[in-house]
């Protein structure tokens, strides 16, 4: 079988925006009494908005009505979104646009599949928007990861079947997610945290296309 494409998700693989999404719930914790740890965050990976919030307020142990919890999925965002306009192309994950351009010299079509629905205003700040053939963000998907929705419509629009595709992925949901839709898996980051995936990388600085056919075949 040959690798025909990779998809990629946004936070915590292209960019390290996991610590604004941190600071931000983090604020929303501390407005609301209780204490939101780096390692309480590592559940809300992923995963969409309003599930984090409802992952939170489970932390909490806090029930809020339907009204509150948009209102507290407001601010977070606009905490959220005010701290992402500073970023530039210096967030840029160590080795990924060397591996973009690897994979593009080497006729693999490229995606992003990113739960965000700012992936958006994230490319445009990093300035790579032109790297990916298509773009899937949290806005073109009514199901949120663990379901494949997001990687599915990455392939169907690039025009490849699922078992050719490669899926970049730093969450324990984007990994399930990739799993139910029939991708290969590389989990980018550390591997006690990415249970299922194929391979783990550490990150970007070294690997190669060569290497990922390989650990492919
Ligand atoms: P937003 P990814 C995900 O992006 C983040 O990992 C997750 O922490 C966040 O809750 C989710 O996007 C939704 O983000 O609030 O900006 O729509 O990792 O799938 O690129
Ligand atoms: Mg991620």
């Amino acid at each position: 079988m040959q690798i025909k494409a990779c998809l990629f998700d946004l936070d915590g693989v292209v960019v390290n925006t996991a610590k604004y999404h941190y600071l931000a719930w983090k604020k929303i914790a501390t407005d609301l009494g209780f204490e939101f740890s780096e390692l309480d965050n590592e559940r809300l990976k992923g995963i969409s908005r309003t599930e984090s919030l409802d992952l939170l307020l489970e932390i909490g142990n806090l029930k809020l009505d339907p009204e509150t919890k948009n209102e507290l999925a407001e601010i977070k965002n606009n905490f959220y979104v005010s701290s992402i306009q500073k970023m530039n192309s210096d967030e840029i994950l160590p080795g990924v646009i060397r591996f973009l351009n690897e994979l593009h010299d080497g006729g693999i079509l490229i995606a992003l599949g990113s739960a965000s629905k700012n992936a958006m205003t994230i490319l445009n700040k990093i300035n790579i928007i032109q790297l990916f053939d298509v773009i899937i963000d949290g806005n073109k998907v009514s199901k949120a990861k663990p379901d494949p929705e997001v990687f599915i419509k990455g392939a169907a629009e690039l025009g490849v079947e699922p078992q050719y595709c490669v899926v970049f992925e730093d969450a324990q949901a984007g990994i399930e997610a990739a799993r139910n839709g029939g991708m290969y898996i590389i989990g980018v980051g550390e591997a006690e945290n990415l249970k299922n995936a194929d391979f783990v990388i550490p990150g970007f600085e070294t690997i190669t296309l060569d290497q990922l056919i390989n650990w492919y075949s």
